[in-house]
């Protein structure tokens, strides 16, 4: 019998990243700087989100893009703070890909913002799968979920170039080791940023919205009204230095 094989996922993957890269260049043409902030369901990336929200909303036009399976819940939460916001549905999908997320950056006007801050589907393993062309990586471990999550979900704690530990407030009710997690972190990936924050009380959050001016203000530099490329190889999804996740690895069935 004579037949093809064709690797159906692998061109998926590759068609991905092309759209993923062509993003990236575009946000970077008009200076809108792109964060996909991936975490757990309910880690608390609605409840960051307007936090910073309010500590940052007054220096930089910012604009969300809330993508969930279905509901508005956390879309009607950020327009209700006064921020433009888009929801995307994935349909069922448990994850953003590129060709979502330019939808999405067109329908909000992407090109007229500072900063973009994608809230991703709520998943700690398909998000770290797909490159959607965002500048900033950043992840949300949250003490309930365990000490032990990097052990688990290597994956995403490879790509990300920022954990945020949320829910310290909560850390002496769930026994959670936080040099432990931050240690396991720190071996998958050494230059991976880690804050301890809670959303709650609101502690930690000062030094992290001085950690995003100072990414905002390095990774993207004006020449002639336009803005070149992250300057940073670490602060490309799956760039260069993030090409840690071989493709083989990204084994989301949705
Ligand atoms: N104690 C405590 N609770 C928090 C903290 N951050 C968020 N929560 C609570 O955790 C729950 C989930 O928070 P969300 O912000 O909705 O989480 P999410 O990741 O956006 O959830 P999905 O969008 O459904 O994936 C809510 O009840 C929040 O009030 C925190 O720092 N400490
Ligand atoms: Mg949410």
């Amino acid at each position: 019998m004579d037949y093809r094989i064709i690797d159906v996922k692998e061109q998926v993957l590759e068609e991905n990243d092309r759209i993923a890269a062509e993003t990236r260049a575009a946000l970077a043409r008009s200076g809108a700087y792109l964060v996909n902030l991936m975490g757990s369901p309910g880690a608390g990336k609605t409840s960051v989100l307007l936090r910073l929200l309010a500590l940052l909303g007054r220096e930089y036009r910012v604009g969300v893009l809330e993508a969930d399976v279905d509901s508005d819940v956390d879309a009607a939460a950020v327009a209700a703070a006064g921020a433009k916001v888009v929801q995307l549905h994935t349909g069922g999908l448990c994850h953003m890909d590129a060709a979502m997320t330019r939808q999405g950056l067109d329908a909000l006007g992407a090109e007229l913002l500072d900063l973009v801050i994608l809230e991703n589907v709520g998943n700690l393993v398909c998000p770290a799968e797909f490159d959607v062309g965002a500048d900033l990586r950043m992840m949300i471990l949250s003490v309930p979920e365990g000490d032990d999550k990097p052990l688990k979900y290597p994956l995403m704690f490879q790509v990300s170039d920022v954990m945020l530990v949320n829910k310290i407030d909560a850390a002496p009710v769930f026994d959670f080791d936080f040099e432990a997690a931050k240690a396991r972190a720190l071996a998958l990936n050494p230059n991976i940023a880690i804050f301890p924050i809670s959303a709650k009380t609101g502690e930690g959050f000062e030094a992290l919205a001085a950690y995003l001016r100072e990414r905002l203000a390095s990774d993207k530099h004006v020449w002639g009204g336009a803005h070149d490329a992250p300057s940073q190889p670490n602060s490309q999804e799956n760039g260069p230095s993030k090409a840690s996740a071989p493709t083989t690895d990204r084994g989301c069935g949705n």
